[in-house]
């Protein structure tokens, strides 16, 4: 029988890698984000080889979230795996020149969005009393650095609550893993530095940077772990990296 799997995230990067390689291990899919268009994309391009379901919801807002996961059809909710992975840095400045309009988006989404989604499928998966959930963290989260404090804080927050539901969650039979990526070359830059594409492009200049591809295929390692493994943590940087600031470019 096939696995369903929730991914949060999955109009771009590495939400949208992990939809793809999951199609290709026959995963059925529920893909949410707020870009219908791009959504509507991705499932159509996956929908040749699993079953797919769209969901349109901000993670911001908790009452959008309980009615669009609540307003899934029984089938729908027999969810296995949920990829907690919509998310985005938001500015990078220090704290005393950064908009506190951008900590609320970081704070609001990274953290607080990821745990209403939490709250609404980890009551399907205790039903079921088997399930994985993959939350997807950052190398920012182990090492904080300057200018990027709130979105280090926020994954911080994303790693602590990583290691809590894997506490509360073990016994009835749901894994937890924890991905923290290094430079991954998505979207993220450019939503970073709101819309600025050479200062996005920058971030990735000088050395070969991850791929989301790269993430989904460690997500997709994790979840097909037997029963006996659970893959709690796992941390990946750009070969040239090897810290959150520290990459060497040619
Ligand atoms: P992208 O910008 O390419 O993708 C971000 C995804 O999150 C989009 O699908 C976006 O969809 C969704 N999203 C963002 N905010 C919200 C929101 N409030 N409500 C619903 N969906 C939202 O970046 P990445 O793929 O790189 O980012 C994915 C995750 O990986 C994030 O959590 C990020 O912090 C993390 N990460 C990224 C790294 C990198 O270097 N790229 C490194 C480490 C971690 P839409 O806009 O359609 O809603
Ligand atoms: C994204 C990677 O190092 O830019 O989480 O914060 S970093």
């Amino acid at each position: 029988m096939s696995r369903i799997a929730l991914i949060t995230g999955a109009t771009s990067g590495i939400g949208k890698a992990t939809a793809e390689i999951f199609a290709e291990a026959g995963i059925d899919l529920i893909l949410c984000g707020r870009r219908k268009e791009k959504l509507d994309e991705v499932a159509q391009e996956l929908s040749s080889k699993v079953t797919v379901t769209t969901l349109i919801f901000d993670v911001r807002d908790k009452g959008a979230v309980t009615a669009m996961i609540g307003s899934l059809p029984d089938d729908w909710k027999n969810i296995d795996i949920l990829v907690n992975n919509a998310g985005n840095a938001h500015g990078l400045g220090s704290l005393d020149e950064s908009d506190t309009d951008d900590w609320d988006a970081m704070i609001d989404g990274n953290v607080k969005g990821l745990l209403y989604v939490s709250k609404a499928v980890i009551p399907l998966l205790l039903e079921r009393g088997k399930g994985h959930i993959v939350n997807i963290s950052s190398i920012a989260g182990k090492q904080t650095y300057p200018n990027g404090v709130v979105y280090c804080a926020s994954k911080a927050a994303v790693e602590v609550v990583s290691e809590g539901m894997r506490l509360e969650l073990t016994q009835h039979g749901i894994k937890v893993t924890n991905v923290a990526p290094g430079a991954v070359e998505t979207e993220f830059s450019l939503v970073r530095f709101k819309g600025d594409e050479t200062r996005a492009e920058k971030v990735y200049q000088g050395f070969d940077p991850l791929q989301a591809a790269d993430i989904a295929d460690a997500i997709l390692y994790a979840v097909n772990a037997p029963d006996r493994v659970t893959i709690a943590d796992i941390t990946i940087l750009a070969g040239a990296q090897s810290a959150a600031t520290t990459i060497h470019r040619k």
